[in-house]
């Protein structure tokens, strides 16, 4: 560890005493459960002999930290979309500041959009028959946009929940979810990739499909009958319609699913696996030395759903392929390749060049480099073993996750136990691999330390033929003592590296709400938001002020309501105590950034209409009296005089 001590020597004076905190809390944990971390096997002190200066260039004022800074009124140069984990929405913000722009909300509720208030937002989230939101929770791990060409296109970002099984799918031009879909069968969906093009048809460059990871695997079905035979338990790997959102097919497969990556050609999906003991006890998910990353053949699997050879589960009218080890371990006729690589593996990552997926080690200090070429190779039958597909393994640091790549060959790795970043080069791993002794003092060329404890790392641009090798942003799992205290709950710290010279540079702190789990780094110019919404696609759009009207049916009232500021279109409406009341307001207002809010006191209604937007409600009148509904979002001068009555007669 002398790396650290020599990294602590040269440490500025604002990152006070990382050493106390370093470790102590992830490396007693691992210990604890009798894991061996391979601690012996990681030669870091060799591997790193700049650390020391890296970490220490802001002291001597190496780092020219206003070159980072955004002015006021000045834009950033990047969008950051970053899941929100438990929180269940996903975040916006620009780099290289780190202002945080927007929250949009997905799997979880927000009272200021009015997000699983509104009818639009609760069709989209699922309701119960009593109109209740089906969920409410959700877990946002990954988000990944779609692609064409090989690079971002702007249309839509796809995310998991983690929690619940569902996909959703985010418009970009208005930042906001507009399907969800629930995965059959399925529980714990983690890793999410859309394709980059389609296997067959070169006419179709751009996403169609979205792949989903399944991480624990259940009985299937898993209605009751077989509740503690593991033996029946399996995850089940699912393709999505990026279009019509629908699932098109899913694959049987052994092993844990985790993160997903996508091949450039469209070829071939992969995801690490851990557990493919497939324990359902902690300790039994670690007994085998190797686990794998999978390789699903998608022209072959399609072929084979095309050709009937499926089946289904339970309730599900999904076809099912078979992808065990077991019915597929001839490569003539296989949809599935697994490769083995060192157990309990985690993120895998591709190359830009579309070449390499980079497969983390977590418990093993390595990553390990698999070949898109050879794993084709394999499936032509040109391969012995799905391991020869293997061109590097070469040891980084401890408890590597996730890797980020430039554009200039090398990767950046994420080391959560040594809180580290390591840079290494590619080419130089596969050299060594082959036993080229020189190589192997060329792989890691730099080492940065992070705070604290990164998870997921990436790069700007880094996830498609674009790969900029600008920056790199390390979202680390604990910030400590980088922030002011705010109590027990600690915001987490994403920090921006300056990766574009041969030294990586910390230039920024960002503390962010718990808590993101992975995030995308895309050019500014690829994202084009719209100001003012489309009034057309609207079916309930209320056009003009003088629309505005009560029309009662039964116990059923709509009230058709308009707000251009500072007035809503009706000063009052009477309902009465018991009815159903559906109101629909249209913002005509075409002002940009001219949002009005509609809140009605003590009846859980508040949401926003933005310029040209209409969404509705819908609540029984239950509580007889006068209520303001106000407009609850800053418009105008008179923005508190924005009111209308509403009369509840008893
Ligand atoms: S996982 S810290 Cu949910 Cu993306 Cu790796
Ligand atoms: Cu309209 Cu405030
Ligand atoms: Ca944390």
């Amino acid at each position: 560890m002398t790396t650290h001590k020599d990294a602590d020597a040269n440490v500025v004076p604002e990152q006070p005493g990382r050493r106390k905190f370093l470790n102590t809390a992830a490396i007693t944990g691992l210990a604890g459960a009798g894991l061996s971390m391979g601690l012996a096997g990681c030669n870091k002190e060799d591997a790193a002999p700049d650390a020391a200066t890296a970490t220490g260039a802001g002291s001597e004022g190496g780092i020219d930290y206003a070159k980072y800074a955004v002015h006021p009124g000045q834009l950033d140069e990047y969008y950051a979309f970053s899941s929100g984990g438990h929180s269940g929405e996903v975040r916006i913000y620009g780099l290289p500041s780190g202002r945080e722009l927007r929250r949009i909300p997905v799997f979880n509720m927000d009272c200021m959009l009015g997000w699983g208030i509104t009818n639009e937002s609760k069709a989209i989230i699922g309701t119960n028959p009593d109109g209740s939101l089906k969920y409410n929770t959700g877990d946002t791990h990954h988000v990944h946009p779609s692609y064409t060409d090989g690079t971002y296109d702007g249309r839509y970002i796809f995310v998991n929940d983690k929690i619940n099984t569902r996909v959703a799918r985010v418009r970009l031009d208005t930042m906001e979810c507009d399907k969800i879909t629930q995965l059959p069968n399925v529980q714990g969906f983690h890793g999410i990739f859309p394709d980059k093009r389609d296997p067959l048809d070169p006419a179709i460059n751009h996403t169609t499909r979205v792949f989903c990871g399944n991480e624990f695997h259940i009985p299937q079905p898993n209605d009751g009958r077989d509740l503690d035979d593991p033996s029946k338990y399996f995850c089940l790997f699912s393709c999505v319609d990026a279009e019509t959102m629908q699932v098109r097919w899913q694959c049987k497969v052994d092993g844990n699913l985790d993160l997903i990556a996508t091949s450039y050609d469209g070829k071939l999906v992969c995801s690490n696996q851990y557990n493919t003991e497939r324990g359902v006890h902690y300790v039994d998910m670690m007994a085998v030395e190797r686990d794998s990353c999978i390789f699903l053949n998608v022209a072959r699997i399609e072929a084979a759903i095309a050709a009937g050879k499926s089946f289904t589960i339970g309730d599900s009218k999904v076809p099912v392929v078979d992808g065990t080890k077991a019915a597929n371990a001839d490569p003539a006729t296989a949809l599935t390749c697994y490769v083995p690589v060192p157990k309990n593996p985690h993120g895998v990552n591709v190359s830009p060049d579309g070449k390499y997926y980079a497969c983390a080690g977590k418990l093993s200090p390595t990553v390990t480099l698999i070949a898109h070429e050879l794993v084709l190779k394999w499936f032509d039958g040109g391969l012995a073993e799905p391991r020869d597909a293997v061109v590097a393994e070469p040891e980084v640091g401890l408890g590597p996750l996730h890797s980020g790549f430039d554009n200039r060959g090398y990767c950046y790795t994420t080391l959560f136990l040594d809180s580290q970043i390591v840079k290494w080069n590619l080419d130089a791993a596969i050299k060594a691999y082959q036993g080229d002794k020189a190589a192997l003092d060329k792989i890691v060329v730099d080492r940065i330390d992070v705070h604290y404890q990164p998870g997921h790392g990436f790069t700007s641009m880094g996830e498609t033929r674009e790969a900029d090798g600008r920056y790199f942003v390390s979202d680390n799992k604990f910030s400590k003592d980088r922030f002011l205290p705010v109590g027990p709950v600690h915001p987490e710290n994403s920090q921006l590296i300056d990766i574009s010279g041969d030294k990586m540079l910390l230039v920024h702190d960002s503390p962010v709400h718990s808590e993101p789990h992975d995030s995308i780094i895309i050019r500014r110019d690829i994202i084009k938001p719209r100001q003012i919404y489309n009034i057309d696609e609207f079916p309930l759009a209320v056009k003009s002020p003088t629309d505005s009207r009560v029309e009662r049916n039964g116990r059923k009232v709509t009230v058709y309501l308009t707000s251009q500021a500072p007035t809503i279109g009706l000063a009052e409406f009477s309902v009465k105590r018991g009815d159903e009341v559906t109101i629909i307001l249209t913002n005509l207002d075409k002002v940009e950034d001219l949002t009005h809010g509609f809140a009605i006191p003590n009846y859980n209604i508040n949401f926003i209409v933005s310029p040209q937007q209409t969404q509705s409600v819908t609540f029984i009148a239950d509580k007889p009296g006068v209520y303001w509904c106000y407009c609850s979002h800053f418009c105008h001068a008179l923005h508190l005089e924005m009111r209308s009555r509403m009369l509840v007669s008893a």
